[in-house]
C-alpha cells in the first residue's frame, strides 16, 4: 500500500479545516438498528500545519525501523507539518525508546511525540523481558506529561509479520502513528481549551480586592 492510499484510507470523511477540532452534534453514523442518540463529540483532525513533533525512532531491525520512520516523517508533512518542526531522537533498542520519548515531552516545545521501533520474538528472550516495558513506559510517559505519544512500535513474532506492518500488506504503522499524533495534538488542544473556557482562571478565580498602593510623592501632580 502506498502512503498517498494509506493517507486516504485515514483521513477518509474527516474534518480537514483548520480548526483542531470539530465538534459534531447528534449521531449522523446510525443504522437501522442502533437507537437514536444524542451525543456531542469533540474529534481532533489531521492538521498538523504549526504544530512541533519529536519522532523517537530505535535503530535495532534497522531494515524495519527506518521504513517505519520514513512513512511517519512522510504522514507529517502530508499533514502540514513543516520539516523544521519534527524532531528526530535516534536510540539503540526498543528498550530506551520511553526514556527518550519522555526527555522530550518534559522540553514542552512538542505537541505530539511518535515512538517507532520494531520488537521481533525470533528466538530471543530478550522480547518478553522488553515488549511489557516498553508499553508501559511509552504509555506512563504520555499519561505523565500530558502529551501524547503514539505507539509505532511493532510487536511481532516474525520478520514477515513486521515487513508486512513496514509497508506491506498490512500498511504502514509509521504512517498511522504519525496521524494518530497528529489527531491527538489536535484533539488535547481542543480539549485543553474547552475545559479553560469552562474552569478557566477568570471564572474560577474569586474576586479579590486589589491592594492600594499609596501614591509615590513624585507621582503627584503638582499644583
Ligand atoms: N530491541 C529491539 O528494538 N527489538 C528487539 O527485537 C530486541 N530483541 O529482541 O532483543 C531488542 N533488544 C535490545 C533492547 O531494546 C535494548 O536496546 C538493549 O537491551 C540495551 O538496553
Amino acid at each position: 500500500m502506498t502512503a498517498a492510499t494509506d493517507l486516504r484510507r485515514f483521513t477518509g470523511s474527516r474534518d480537514q479545516s483548520t480548526t483542531e477540532a470539530r465538534v459534531t452534534k447528534g449521531n449522523n453514523k446510525q443504522t437501522a438498528s442502533s437507537p437514536p442518540v444524542q451525543v456531542k463529540t469533540l474529534e481532533g483532525n489531521l492538521n498538523a500545519a504549526g504544530k512541533r513533533f519529536g519522532i523517537v525512532v530505535s535503530r535495532f531491525n534497522e531494515f524495519i525501523t527506518e521504513r517505519l520512520f520514513r512513512s511517519a516523517f512522510d504522514g507529517l508533512l502530508r499533514c502540514g507539518a513543516k520539516r523544521t518542526a519534527i524532531a528526530v531522537v535516534r536510540v539503540p533498542g526498543a528498550f530506551e525508546i520511553p526514556s527518550a520519548a519522555r526527555t522530550l515531552a518534559t522540553t514542552g516545545k512538542y505537541d505530539a511525540i511518535i515512538c517507532l521501533g520494531c520488537l521481533i520474538r525470533g528466538d530471543t528472550a530478550h522480547y518478553d523481558v522488553i515488549v511489557n516495558e516498553v508499553t508501559r513506559g511509552i504509555g506512563q510517559s504520555a499519561q505523565e506529561t500530558g502529551v501524547p505519544h503514539a505507539f509505532g512500535v511493532l510487536t511481532c513474532e516474525t520478520l514477515e509479520q513486521a515487513i508486512d506492518r513496514a509497508g506491506l500488506k498490512m500498511g504502514n504503522k509509521g504512517f498511522e502513528a504519525a496521524l494518530a499524533a497528529v489527531e491527538m495534538a489536535n484533539l488535547t488542544k481542543a480539549v485543553v481549551g474547552r475545559l479553560s473556557s469552562v474552569f478557566g482562571k477568570n471564572k474560577t478565580k474569586t474576586k479579590t480586592k486589589r491592594a492600594r498602593v499609596p501614591r509615590s510623592p513624585k507621582s503627584k501632580s503638582k499644583h
